[in-house]
């Protein structure tokens, strides 16, 4: 192989590793502790460093709690925007998105019990 052509194909391999190398790097961390999403999470997950496609795994009772993709106004005052996004299996997995990742439960006064969580991802 030339010498043009093999630096070339070394810049290539290169994205490909970074590629994938940021692939497998993307985390599932179950949020909150033995009880799962509950109240009074608004701290967790306190010192943890989140990226842009990890992945948050909400397990909780469906009978009781539900997972509601909310906006800064909406996670402020316990409010559940038009068309938001609603997840309501009990293990819900929900890929973070970069900055700001805001979710309540909207089960009449949960989230005013701290049943919500800011999540920044870089
Ligand atoms: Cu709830």
């Amino acid at each position: 192989m030339e010498q043009a052509s093999l630096a070339k194909f070394r810049v290539a391999l290169l994205i490909c590793l970074v590629i994938f190398s940021e692939t497998i790097d993307a985390a599932t961390y179950t949020v909150g502790g033995s009880d799962g999403w509950t109240f009074n999470m608004t701290t967790w997950p306190q010192g943890k460093r989140f990226r842009a496609g990890d992945t948050l795994l909400l397990k909780y009772d469906p009978t009781i709690h539900n997972v509601v993709v909310v906006n800064r106004r909406g996670y402020e005052r316990c409010i559940t925007p038009v068309d938001a996004k609603v997840y309501k299996t009990g293990k819900d997995e929900v890929k973070l998105r970069k900055g700001l990742n805001l979710f309540i439960c909207n089960v009449a006064g949960h989230c005013e019990s701290g049943m919500k969580i800011a999540i920044e991802a870089v």
